[in-house]
């Protein structure tokens, strides 16, 4: 098989989410082993790599008064198509299959046999669980799956889901999400410093777009219990604004408990500083921020849902429990705060299998050989 450089076209929403924060690093690892990189989107992604091999084409949408809603997949199909024509891309991927999956079957349809990239579509969550049980949308899924050369999921989870709710009957590969950490700027002195941590007192790391599926009214009830109050700290770093919860965390009398800071880029620095993880998701696919904290030594309480069993190994790696026993949550959160012994061990293993499992090392060579299998196949 070829070992020459690929071209490839990556598409992902560019805010702040898993599967663009995904896309993005293996944007930034792909150009590091010397492929070129074509992000397509109507951003730059959030986290985009400077550097060469990296280009960015922006989507431009018009609001025309014929329309009701603005449309973004046809213009997102016809920049596939241009920038696959004039860059020779060899591959599509899309993050996400929504609309980006359905685009690309359109770009591809449009340019010339011969000159047409594969498509790899890699599916992240809500895509399939939310999306894909939605009638107006689960029969374009199905349709741009069906069509897609390759189709990916982050967890056997999500690929079980795909298959029962989409019935999709072609090979789904699970390629399981990867991270990368980046060295702190700041020192977790400076860090706990900045976030008004007292001697003693646990830092409990939260990070979220604080979307409906993350409970963050499980996570307050869940804080809300522990005892001594005066034990920890819970760190939000939210991808949206926090103010709609702020009553609540008054309500609960956790205004001296809760810290929050919105669209922190510098996640890394939060990380190495954060004692133990709280995830209180009622679906997940995977939970990068999990596997974010654990690079850092970090061991997460969670409920035991989607893939977090497949990140998490109970008991080895952090600690997992049923979903809705906010009670045994609040158990095992004062667990880890009472025992830094328990915490550090359950940190190093949790540290260790994602190296060994998530890391891009082990992730991202799995992307390519399935780019250089598509490529191989003949083209549609
Ligand atoms: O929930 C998010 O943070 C965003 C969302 C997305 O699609 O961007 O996350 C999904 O993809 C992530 C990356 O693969 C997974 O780690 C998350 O578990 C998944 N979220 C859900 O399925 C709810």
């Amino acid at each position: 098989m070829s070992s020459r450089p690929l071209k490839i076209g990556l598409t992902c929403y560019p805010s702040v989410g898993g599967s663009g924060i995904l896309a993005t690093e293996l944007g930034e690892e792909l150009a590091a082993r010397g492929h070129e990189i074509h992000f397509i989107s109507y951003e730059p992604p959030f986290r985009m790599p400077a550097g060469p091999r990296v280009f960015f084409h922006p989507v431009t949408v018009n609001s025309y008064d014929l329309f009701k809603y603005p449309d973004y997949t046809l213009p997102l199909s016809v920049k596939m198509a241009e920038v696959s024509r004039r860059h020779g891309l060899d591959v599509l991927h899309v993050h996400y299959a929504v609309p980006h999956a359905t685009a690309a079957i359109l770009a591809r349809a449009m340019l010339p046999p011969g000159k047409r990239p594969k498509v790899v579509t890699t599916l992240h969550g809500t895509d399939t669980t939310l999306l894909g049980r939605d009638p107006g949308y689960g029969p374009a899924i199905a349709h741009a799956l069906q069509h897609s050369d390759a189709i990916t999921t982050v967890s056997e989870y999500m690929r079980r889901e795909t298959v029962r709710l989409l019935g999709v009957r072609r090979p789904i590969e699970v390629i399981h999400n990867f991270f990368e950490p980046h060295p702190p700027r700041r020192s977790r002195a400076a860090v706990r410093r900045e976030l008004g941590l007292a001697a003693g007192e646990a830092m409990i790391l939260h990070l979220s777009n604080l979307r409906a599926l993350k409970r963050i009214d499980l996570l307050l009830a869940t804080v809300a219990a522990i005892r001594p109050r005066n034990s920890f700290k819970l760190v939000i770093l939210a991808g949206a604004s926090f103010a709609p919860f702020q009553a609540e965390v008054r309500r609960l009398g956790l205004g001296r408990r809760v810290v929050v800071r919105e669209r922190v880029t510098a996640i890394d620095d939060y990380l190495q500083a954060a004692d133990l993880g709280l995830f209180t998701s009622e679906s997940e696919s995977f939970c990068l921020s999990i596997l974010e904290a654990m690079n850092f030594g970090c061991p997460s309480c969670a409920f035991a849902v989607g893939g977090i069993p497949e990140v998490v190994t109970s008991a080895r790696t952090g600690l997992l429990v049923p979903f809705g026993d906010t009670a045994a949550l609040t158990r095992a959160v004062e667990t880890l705060i009472a025992h830094p012994g328990v915490r550090a061990q359950l940190g190093r293993a949790a540290r260790l299998r994602a190296r060994r499992h998530f890391s891009a090392a082990v992730i991202v060579p799995r992307y390519l050989a399935l780019y250089r299998r598509v490529c191989a196949a003949p083209r549609k």
